[in-house]
């Protein structure tokens, strides 16, 4: 019976909620260039482009994007399962608080926060991202940045995450590519500590090859039979 859970998702666990992937076909980064809007240089160089990039994302989440049964699930999960659980997330968007979770640590930010470029001090976002959406910590009021993390930039909680991952006996991956790093890197760490390892995804990826065990298809689908599974004291297979 395993004792401590590590849970990594991406993109691919929202999607089902309606909620763009940045890899797909039609996805994020399809519609717009990388080094435009997830990079300090480009959101310095035009700072309009990238607060309309997430202004956008920020208006989806306003409008009532709904969590579906995979986060729902992993909420259950931290709830009843008799040891610990750490679920980190890749993901900017709300959807595991709005399943339930009471505890999600975004290592890639939160698009519900932004951010004084001076102080770091962090502000809920009550209204756009704009010339006036201003900090208060400053005497002249900064313009708010999206409390993300862009390439070059440190994830968040990551001494967190590595002590876990250095304990943990299990850990699952959901609807993430496994190509940005540092979280790409994770299930090497879970490796290392002699946990099982499982990828729950739509298709194969990179990493494919480091994880014991894989579950084709939806995140929605698949994310509650392995909770059932784990919540009954079933060891992966
Ligand atoms: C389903 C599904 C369904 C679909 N059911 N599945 C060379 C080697 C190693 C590292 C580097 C390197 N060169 C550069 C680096 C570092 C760099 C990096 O990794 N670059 C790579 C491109 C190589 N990383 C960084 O810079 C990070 N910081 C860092 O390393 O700091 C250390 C440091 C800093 C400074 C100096 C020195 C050291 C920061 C990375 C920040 C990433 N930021 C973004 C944007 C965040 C804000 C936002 O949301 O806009 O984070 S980029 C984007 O990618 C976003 C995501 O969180 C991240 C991962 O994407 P994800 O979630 O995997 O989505 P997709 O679309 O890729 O995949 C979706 C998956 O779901 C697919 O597999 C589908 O099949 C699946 N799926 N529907 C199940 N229904």
């Amino acid at each position: 019976m395993y004792q401590r859970i590590v849970i990594l998702t991406g993109a691919g666990i929202s999607a089902e909620s309606g909620l763009k992937t940045f890899r797909a076909e039609d996805g994020l980064w399809e519609q717009h260039r990388i080094e435009d809007v997830a990079t300090p240089e480009g959101y310095w160089r035009n700072p309009e482009l990238v607060q309309r990039f997430y202004n956008e994302r920020w208006q989806q989440l306003q409008q009532g994007v709904e969590a579906n049964a995979a986060h729902r699930a992993l909420a259950r999960l931290q709830q009843q399962f008799h040891g610990e659980v750490l679920l980190v997330t890749q993901n900017i968007d709300n959807l595991h608080q709005a399943g339930g979770s009471q505890s999600v640590l975004h290592m890639h930010g939160e698009l519900v926060k932004g951010r004084c470029p001076k102080s770091q001090q962090v502000f809920p976002l009550t209204q756009p991202f704009g010339a006036d959406n201003l900090c208060t910590c400053c005497a002249i009021g900064q313009m708010l940045r999206p409390h993300v993390v862009w390439f070059g930039e440190m994830p968040f909680g990551l001494d967190r995450t590595y002590d876990a991952l250095a304990k943990c006996d299990l850990f699952i991956a959901i609807g993430t590519s496994g190509t940005v790093y540092p979280a790409a890197g994770f299930v090497e760490q879970a490796n290392q500590a002699g946990a099982d390892t499982l990828e729950i995804n739509l298709a194969p990826t990179e990493r494919y090859s480091q994880f014991d065990f894989h579950r084709k298809g939806k995140a929605g689908t698949l994310v509650p039979e392995v909770v059932e599974q784990i919540l009954a004291g079933q060891l992966l297979s």
